[in-house]
């Protein structure tokens, strides 16, 4: 049986991404809501809402277990999906925090995420509770999602807009920033261009797949007989097929998705 992913668009396939080296040899089925994100600006109360729709859609889909790969709607929904479904479901923010805390040397912990996520302040009540003397600071970059969804490569126009969006960080040095958007890492390499080699950047999406790679281990899930390059994995947008495609092969590196 598969593992299902969930996002607003392409962001979660950074979580696909770390599955495909830690979790090689388990299927997946991705659903990127394209049509209805960002989900950065939305009431919590609607991203709960399509979250709860496309976790019915993965559970007929036969599938074992459910990352929300979602900041996002990880905070907005996490608690009552868990309560509502009777299958191990994954959030992505608990997973970022431990890692940063796990990570941090001085406690100065930036996170960059949506409206959305900042609002909610998931990550600062998370750090709180491990590092309580911490420094934190939440910036919201929702253009940096832009970049990715509208799969712009051009390099100049990247750091242009990571610039912008970081400017909140400016008097604020950081020794660890929390990629708290699943879209991020997948700007990873121009992110640490601006905020400086000496800052630690945490990829949420793929701390969460490893305690996912724990759970299967630890209960005996694992997908045993089917070989990394025979994975089976399956990909549903709610938006333009051949846009996300397109995209989601460029991201993931892929030659050809399903
Ligand atoms: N990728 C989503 C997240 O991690 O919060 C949000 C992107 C969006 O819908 N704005």
């Amino acid at each position: 049986r598969p593992i299902g992913y969930l996002d607003s668009g392409l962001g979660g396939l950074t979580a696909v991404r770390a599955a495909l080296k830690l979790l090689p040899n388990e299927d997946v089925v991705y659903v990127g809501d394209t049509a209805r994100m960002p989900y950065g600006p939305r009431p919590q109360a609607e991203v709960l809402q399509f979250t709860r729709q496309i976790i019915k859609f993965l559970v007929s889909q036969n599938v074992k277990a459910i990352v929300i790969a979602c900041n996002t709607a990880t905070a907005a929904a996490l608690p009552q999906m868990q309560a509502e479904f009777d299958i191990p479901i994954f959030g992505v923010i608990s997973a970022g925090v431990a890692a940063a805390a796990k990570i941090t040397r001085q406690q100065k912990i930036g996170v960059i995420a949506t409206e959305g996520t900042v609002k909610s302040n998931s990550y600062r009540d998370g750090l709180k509770k491990i590092l309580p003397t911490a420094a934190i600071h939440q910036i919201a970059a929702p253009e940096l999602v832009q970049l990715v969804e509208k799969n712009v490569t051009d390099s100049k126009q990247q750091k242009q807009v990571i610039a912008e969006q970081l400017t909140g960080f400016k008097n604020e040095p950081l020794d660890t920033l929390i990629l708290g958007c699943t879209h991020f890492p997948l700007l990873a390499p121009q992110i640490q261009a601006v905020i400086g080699p000496d800052v630690q950047l945490i990829d949420a999406g793929a701390a969460a797949v490893l305690e996912v790679q724990k759970f299967l281990n630890q209960a005996d899930m694992r997908q045993v007989g089917s070989r990394p390059d025979d994975v089976h994995m399956q990909f549903y947008t709610t938006g333009e097929v051949s846009i996300f495609e397109q995209a989601a092969t460029h991201w993931l590196n892929r030659q050809n998705l399903q």
